[in-house]
């Protein structure tokens, strides 16, 4: 039975597949809110939010954690605690801090992004090395690199526990810091088939999403060493993320930690069948991966349509996916995608395909 408050789209029987994003609150979700003891998060007196601080920090292997209102505010406030204005931060060059978070590393925090190849998901210790300019009068320093796993451009590939840890020896060895925007590192973690633990305590901050994949209605967290969350929690406060009765949407998080994480590998499975259905189609090329998460990539360019036609066409099947360039489209499987969907959605593709 689908656990979520009916709404439009699951009346209708769309098949809404743009982002993990869309996932509603389960009943659970629901009911804890309406129960959640709070107090003032400012004056760190919310019960329910100190929970959920110690339980992700406990999960991902820090000593402290930062309940944030998003990923994108999370990956801002990482960065202003790790470096100061004019520093480089060395990223990929599809990342999402540097694609999809509106520059506010350059705009709030005065950093400058040293862009590094990650087309294939992952950073190499080769490219970070790679960026290093040394000491030069010229030269701003740089202060830290940000890796992300999963991957969302490159169609949610997967960073490995050793990959994870040969890039953050190189940072180490050059006396960088490294972030992990971990917006969707628990679906890392499930494919790898990994603890979290192993993948984020190599790190020296994460952020990552319970807004996404496991549901929650609003929220992420930051987690690091106890100092670096002391700083980063006045920083929330400069940006404006000082919330009060947080309570009652951590509540959420902590149903999103204990209930929704063990779950994720059945999106991945579902991913799966629809990147193998797709591969019969003519005319579309999947872009597969090593490591199946929950974000498939498809290239359309062989149908003779651009993305957004074909998004179109899809779209009046009630079939929704969000195109990603002039050829490709992005689908995003999540909690309310069942295996119907997924055959509705097959369907649906090789509707327009072959039309
Ligand atoms: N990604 C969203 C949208 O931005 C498109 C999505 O639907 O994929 N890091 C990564 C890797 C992300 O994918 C996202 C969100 C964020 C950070 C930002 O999180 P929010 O949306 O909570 O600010």
């Amino acid at each position: 039975m689908k656990d979520y408050f009916d709404n439009d789209t699951a009346m209708a029987g769309i098949v809404d597949l743009r982002s993990d994003t869309f996932t509603l609150p389960t009943s659970k979700m629901r009911e804890a809110m309406a129960k959640a003891p709070v107090g003032d998060d400012v004056f760190e007196e919310d019960p329910t939010v100190n929970r959920l601080e110690a339980l992700a920090a406990d999960i991902v292997g820090k000593e402290a954690a930062l309940f944030v209102v998003s990923g994108t505010m999370g990956n801002l406030i990482a960065t202003l605690t790790h470096t100061k204005p004019g520093d480089e931060v060395v990223l990929g060059a599809h990342s999402h801090i540097y694609g999809y978070e509106v520059g506010g590393i350059s705009r709030i925090g005065g950093l400058i992004p040293r862009l590094v190849d990650d087309s294939q998901g992952i950073i190499s210790p080769e490219a970070v090395l790679g960026a290093l300019r040394g000491e030069n009068i010229h030269y701003a320093p740089t202060a830290l690199v940000c890796m992300e796993n999963s991957h969302n451009m490159s169609g949610g590939r997967v960073t490995d526990v050793e990959q994870t840890k040969a890039l953050a020896a190189a940072c180490r060895e050059h006396g960088l810091k490294i972030h992990m925007d971990g917006a969707r590192v628990f679906n890392a973690a499930a494919a790898l088939d990994v603890p979290v633990k192993r993948l984020t305590q190599l790190v020296d901050s994460v952020m990552f999403c319970l807004s996404k994949g496991l549901s929650a209605p609003v929220g992420s967290m930051l987690a690091g060493d106890r100092e670096f969350i002391g700083r980063a929690r006045k920083f929330r406060k400069i940006l404006g993320g000082g919330m009060r009765q947080a309570g009652v949407i951590a509540a959420a998080g902590v149903v999103a930690l204990e209930e929704m994480v063990e779950r994720l590998g059945e999106d991945h499975a579902r991913a799966k069948r629809l990147v193998d259905g797709l591969a019969n189609i003519p005319g579309l090329k999947v872009v597969a991966s090593e490591y199946q998460t929950n974000i498939v990539l498809v290239d359309v360019e062989g149908t003779g349509l651009s993305s957004d036609e074909f998004v179109e066409a899809l779209a009046l099947k009630g079939i929704k996916v969000l195109t990603r360039n002039a050829t490709v489209l992005r689908a995003v499987i999540h909690r309310h995608v069942e295996d119907g969907d997924i055959d509705k959605a097959l369907e649906g593709f090789s509707q327009v395909a072959t039309k």
